[in-house]
C-alpha cells in the first residue's frame, strides 16, 4: 500500500426525509453490516465510526408549496453540516452514510466553507442517475432529494441555500455530474440555463468512461479538495437494486470501478457521501456490499498494478 490516506470518520445520517420512498434511513446500518469500516481498516486506513446523528423522524406528509418536509430537511442538514465541518477541522476525511441525497446539501455546504477557509479549490463529482436540480416550481414530486444541487447553487428556499448563514455554498462550475439519465422537463431548462457540466449516459456511451473521467477530473491538482457525492442509483439497477428510484441504463460494474479507480489515482478525494442506499428494496444487502466494494476502490484497492 503505497498511498497514505487521511484518517476517516464515518458519520451516519439515518433519514429518508427528502426521499419519495421510505427505507434510506436504514442505509448507514446496511453499510456497516456490509463491512465498510472493516474494509477500510484492512486497507490501512485509520477509521473511526462516529455513530449516527439524530434528527426529526419522517412524518411522511404531502408537499407544502412544492416541498416535502422542508423544516425537517433543514434540521437534518444542519446536523450533517456541523458534523462534517468538525471532522474537516480535525484534518479527517468525513464519509457521510446516508440517508437520502438531500443530505448532500449539509455535507457540501460544510466542505465549501472549509475550502474557503483553507484556500483549497473545490471540485464536486456528483455520481447520480439524476441531476438533482429541481426547484419547488418544477419538481414533479416535492422531494428535496431532487433539489440539492440547485440549492447548493443558491436556487431554492433560504433555509437551504443559506444553511450556514453565509451565501450559497458553490457556483455551478464547481460540479461535474456523471451517469445522468433522468432529468425532468423543467429541470432540463434549469441545468442548461445554469451551465451545469453533465456527463450523461449518452456521452459515456459515445466516448467511454475513461475519457469522461479524464475530462471531469481535468484541472484537479494538489490545491484541490475533491468531494465525491455518490448516489447509489448512479449504478445500473441490475447490479444495484437497493435504491428507491432505479433508472435503467446506468454504468456497469467495470465502468463504476473505473470511475472509483481514476478518482483514487488523483489522491485528492477529501470527503465523500454515500447516499440513497435503501436496504428495504435490496436483495440480501447486495447493493450495500457493492457500495463498500466501490468505496474500497476509491481508497486504492484496485490500483495494485500501478503502484
Ligand atoms: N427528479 C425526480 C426523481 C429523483 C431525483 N432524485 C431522485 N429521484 N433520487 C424528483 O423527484 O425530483
Ligand atoms: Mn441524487
Ligand atoms: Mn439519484
Amino acid at each position: 500500500m503505497s498511498r497514505q490516506y487521511p484518517p476517516v470518520s464515518l458519520i451516519g445520517a439515518p433519514t429518508d426525509i427528502g426521499a419519495g420512498h421510505q427505507g434510506a434511513r436504514l442505509g448507514p446500518e446496511a453499510l456497516r453490516i456490509a463491512g465498510l469500516g472493516k474494509a477500510l481498516a484492512a486497507r490501512g486506513v485509520d477509521v473511526v465510526d462516529r455513530g449516527n446523528l439524530d434528527g426529526p423522524r419522517n412524518p411522511w406528509l404531502p408537499p407544502v408549496d412544492g416541498y416535502r418536509h422542508l423544516a425537517e430537511v433543514a434540521t437534518w442538514n444542519r446536523a450533517v453540516m456541523e458534523a462534517v465541518r468538525a471532522e474537516l477541522r480535525e484534518g479527517r476525511l468525513p464519509i457521510l452514510l446516508g440517508g437520502d441525497h438531500c443530505l448532500g446539501l449539509g455535507s457540501i455546504t460544510a466542505v465549501a466553507r472549509h475550502c474557503r477557509e483553507t484556500g483549497k479549490q473545490l471540485r464536486v463529482l456528483w455520481l447520480d442517475a439524476h441531476a438533482d436540480f429541481n426547484t419547488s416550481q418544477v419538481t414533479p414530486s416535492g422531494n428535496v432529494h431532487g433539489m440539492p444541487v440547485a440549492c447548493l447553487c443558491g436556487i431554492g428556499p433560504r433555509e437551504l441555500t443559506h444553511l450556514d448563514g453565509e451565501g450559497p455554498a458553490i457556483t455551478p462550475d464547481v460540479i461535474r455530474q456523471i451517469g445522468i439519465r433522468s432529468v425532468d422537463q423543467g429541470e432540463k431548462r434549469l441545468v442548461k440555463e445554469h451551465g451545469l457540466d453533465i456527463y450523461d449516459m449518452r456521452y459515456i456511451d459515445e466516448v467511454g468512461m475513461k475519457r469522461v473521467m479524464e475530462e471531469a477530473l481535468e484541472g484537479v491538482d494538489e490545491d484541490t479538495h475533491l468531494h465525491v457525492s455518490f448516489d447509489v442509483d448512479f449504478l445500473d439497477p441490475s447490479i444495484a437494486p437497493g435504491v428507491g428510484t432505479t433508472v435503467p441504463g446506468g454504468p456497469n460494474y467495470r465502468e463504476a470501478q473505473l470511475v472509483m479507480e481514476m478518482i483514487a489515482d488523483t489522491g485528492r478525494m477529501a470527503s465523500l457521501d454515500i447516499v440513497e442506499l435503501n436496504p428495504v428494496l435490496d436483495k440480501r444487502n447486495r447493493t450495500g456490499r457493492l457500495a463498500v466494494d466501490l468505496v474500497e476502490s476509491l481508497f486504492g484497492k484496485s490500483t495494485l498494478m500501478r503502484d
